[in-house]
């Protein structure tokens, strides 16, 4: 799952997110990465980002799993409506793969489509799945590679009680 959010306290947004994932049903949180701080893909004028991944194992289906970090969206506050595209927000949850499922539906695309172009993404799996294979695009540590982690600025504990 990917976690991301670029208001209102983020670092305790993505804290709390991953405490949510622990808690789900049928699920365990087997790992998860640091905090990265990182600027906004999308509209410049917006905060900088706090991300994280983290690795789940779960008797959910994909589509259950949705649903719950849809819940966990909006019981932390983030709103109903779509903002702009890119846009800011309190939390987002994204499954970004589902073991070497496939899925193409309007409302769910597994693997998440924007993990290859994402240093956001791509850099904080590496650090709890390196060999983790994205079906259909190879390897996560591959797909780093071919891209720029340098705006990314791992959080230490100390840094994230600012
Ligand atoms: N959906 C389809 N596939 C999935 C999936 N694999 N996981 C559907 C989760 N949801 C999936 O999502 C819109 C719809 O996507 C959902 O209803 C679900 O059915 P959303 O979270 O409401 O909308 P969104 O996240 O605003 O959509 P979008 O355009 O996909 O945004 P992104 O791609 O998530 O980007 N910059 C940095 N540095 N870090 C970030 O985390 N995030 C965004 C948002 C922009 N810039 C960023 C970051
Ligand atoms: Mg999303």
């Amino acid at each position: 799952s990917g976690i991301g959010s670029n208001l209102d306290g983020p670092v305790e947004r993505v804290r709390v997110a991953l405490s949510g994932l622990a808690e789900l049903p049928q699920t365990r949180l087997i790992a998860s990465s640091s905090l990265y701080l990182n600027p906004p893909m999308g509209p410049a004028e917006q905060p900088d980002y706090v991300n994280a991944v983290a690795l789940l194992l779960t008797r959910l289906s994909a589509r259950e799993l949705l649903v719950y970090l849809q819940a966990q969206e909006l019981s932390q506050g983030r709103e109903k409506e779509p903002g702009p595209r890119w846009g800011p927000r309190r939390i987002d949850l994204d499954i970004l793969t589902y073991g070497d499922r496939r899925i193409d539906e309007p409302d769910l695309v597994i693997p998440h489509p924007g993990i290859s172009e994402r240093n956001f993404v791509l850099f904080p799996l590496i650090e709890i799945c390196p060999h983790l294979s994205i079906p259909g695009r190879g390897s996560v540590s591959r797909l780093a590679a071919d891209i720029d982690g340098t705006a990314l600025e791992k959080m230490t504990a100390v840094a994230q009680d600012r």
